[in-house]
């Protein structure tokens, strides 16, 4: 309809001829590739976002969720938004730690290690996390943590000790790292490809949320899981700047409702999903208890070295961050 404000009367009249035979605005389509299982909380929360932009632009913005990394596969994604090959996405943003430390300050073992403190430590970090984006030409909309992250394995485990030698999927620089410390052997895999590798062996252990193993049926490959409340990594949903710098001020203002309703609601989920996929698990047929003592003290040593670790290489602001959050408590 704007276009139509600016032509001549004459011109008008046939544009609006025009106009009544196709829809009145050109509807933009955008694609939202997330990496996880179409069943997953998240993803479940990106695709009532994705509605609720949809239904709230009156369809002039129609966004289309390919879970499942079956658009882009989950480490690609973030490159896609920032090129522009799609216009939004999901990312878990410490599987990016080697572009700047600082993307991995969610994932330091056991320095906010529950929801509440997970949410102190994104207030201390928010700002910082919104500029390194901006210079990466993009906008978060909204993020989501997973639920607190404990240990798989296909064994009783009850010191670090016995870690050595297992062969232990990871999923960013963190939970690599971990495994070197405690002699285990790290090969990243996707969380949608992961009840393939258990199968076939390729991975035997790994640390994760009660949420991944159970949308992944861990069971069917693995027999124990430890709560260990290691971390809460967070996934982000982010836009292409020079996308986001075209839309209007009104679909701009329902865009921004929608995240935080999806922020909140997705918050919620994680929160609900904790106990009901622990309880799933058991059902699967795994042990699922609190780690020992002894596990829990070999990891925190191990804990202590990795922040440390972080901290030498997030520099002043990472430590801002850590001194800000600690202020909070
Ligand atoms: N699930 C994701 C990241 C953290 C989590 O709980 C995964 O295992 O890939």
């Amino acid at each position: 309809m704007k276009l139509i404000h600016k032509m001549t009367t004459g011109v008008a009249t046939a544009a609006i001829t025009f106009a009544g035979t196709l829809p009145a605005f050109a509807a933009e389509k955008w694609d939202m590739p997330m990496a996880y299982s179409a069943s997953n909380f998240h993803s479940v929360n990106g695709m009532e976002f994705a509605k609720c932009v949809t239904d709230g632009t009156k369809g002039e913005i129609e966004i289309t969720v390919h879970p499942g990394g079956s658009l882009i596969a989950g480490a690609d994604i973030k490159r896609a938004i920032q090129t522009g090959q799609v216009q939004l996405g999901e990312r878990i943003l410490s599987g990016h730690q080697n572009e700047n430390a600082i993307f991995g300050f969610d994932s330091i073992p056991f320095l906010a290690p529950s929801f509440e403190a997970s949410d102190k430590l994104w207030q201390a970090a928010k700002p910082k996390i919104e500029e390194l984006l901006a210079e990466q030409n993009l906008t978060l909309l909204y993020n989501v943590p997973w639920p607190p992250q404990g240990l798989y394995f296909k064994k009783d485990v009850n010191s670090v000790e016995d870690m050595k030698g297992v062969k232990f999927r990871s999923y960013n620089n963190a939970t690599s790292r971990l495994a070197e410390l405690t002699g285990m052997l790290p090969v990243t895999i996707e969380a949608a490809e992961l009840s393939q590798a258990f199968a076939t062996g390729v991975a035997e252990s790994m640390i994760s949320s009660g949420a991944t193993g159970y949308d992944q049926k861990v069971w069917e490959s693995l027999t124990n899981f430890y709560e260990v409340d290691a971390w809460l990594p967070r996934n982000y949903i982010m836009v292409n700047n020079d996308v986001w710098s075209e839309v209007s001020e009104e679909n701009k203002s329902v865009i921004t409702g929608c995240a935080s309703d999806a922020e909140a609601r997705g918050l919620q989920a994680s929160k609900d999903y904790t106990q009901f996929t622990y309880d799933g698990l058991r059902e699967g047929g795994m042990k699922v208890e609190p780690a020992s003592d002894e596990l829990m003290s070999g990891l925190r040593a191990v804990g202590e070295t990795m922040t440390a670790e972080w901290l030498e290489s997030a520099g002043e602001d990472g430590k801002a961050i850590v001194d800000k959050y600690k202020s909070m408590q």
